[in-house]
């Protein structure tokens, strides 16, 4: 599958008060800018149209667009972050989904849905229940994605990740990354896993963009697995983003 575009925004400077769980020290608006357009410009050298919306001070944590909605071939979908300052961030995309697909439609009924807690398959899209993501939000999305035509699976996301997919990636050609506890939690039946080296976690998020997989810098071990495995791999610093718990997806979404 080939993304031809990607949504992103600007972190404000507000993100020094973005949502941790552990607290590591506050990230700058600057700083982290700067890292974004790194990653901006990786997106466009895989290939991709980048929209980068305005950076938001009344949403700390709304440079994480991967939250508040979900993206495919047939139209985009708003969704409801399950977190008091997030859950009006899918109000805000609203716009840019519009401006990018014929159809969009919001999350039916008044269930709670981090689009982090998504991971897109090949046969199958698995939504992971965690503190953000309730039963309703995530048996309401299985349900829309089901008339839409896809495969839909709800799974307990393991206790202490924040979402779904900060254990976990989609490498391509069928092939996951995912930590130690993910893989063993038996989501992935019998799917080609490459296992995070120890004391690396935090790699476990990456992205497939087109030709390279997007790789968080300072994870030697972790890049070299993903090159063992064949792919190719381009490194970015997400040294901001971690310190309040965002990783390379939840800055944008590709589509
Ligand atoms: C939050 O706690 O919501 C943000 N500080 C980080 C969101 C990271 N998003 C993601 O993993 N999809």
């Amino acid at each position: 599958y080939r993304f031809t575009h990607a949504i992103t925004r600007k972190p404000a400077d507000s993100v020094a008060t973005g949502l941790r769980a552990v607290d590591t020290g506050d990230p700058s608006g600057d700083a982290f800018r700067a890292e974004h357009e790194l990653y901006v410009k990786a997106l466009q050298d895989a290939g991709l149209t980048v929209d980068v919306l305005p950076q938001l001070e009344s949403y700390p944590d709304s440079c994480f667009v991967e939250d508040p909605a979900f993206c495919l071939p047939e139209g985009a979908i708003q969704l409801r972050p399950g977190t008091a300052s997030r859950e009006g961030e899918g109000k805000e995309i609203r716009a840019a989904l519009d401006a990018r697909f014929d159809k969009v439609v919001e999350l039916p009924g008044s269930g709670y849905v981090d689009g982090g807690d998504i991971l897109m398959l090949d046969d199958v899209i698995l939504i992971g229940l965690s503190a953000r993501t309730n039963r309703e939000g995530a048996d309401a999305f299985a349900q829309l994605l089901k008339e839409w035509g896809y495969n839909a699976e709800v799974c307990e996301t393991p206790e202490g990740v924040l979402h779904f997919k900060t254990a976990c990636s989609t490498l391509g050609e069928g092939v996951i990354l995912a930590t130690e506890v993910m893989a063993k939690s038996g989501f992935f039946g019998e799917r080609k896993v490459v296992v995070v080296p120890d004391g690396e976690d935090y790699a476990a998020n990456v992205i497939r963009v087109n030709a390279v997989v997007l790789v968080p810098e300072g994870y030697p071990k972790t890049l070299a697995a993903i090159e063992a495995a064949g792919f190719k791999t381009v490194v970015l610093p997400t040294h901001e983003a971690r310190k309040v718990d965002g990783g390379l997806s939840c800055l944008s979404l590709r589509f």
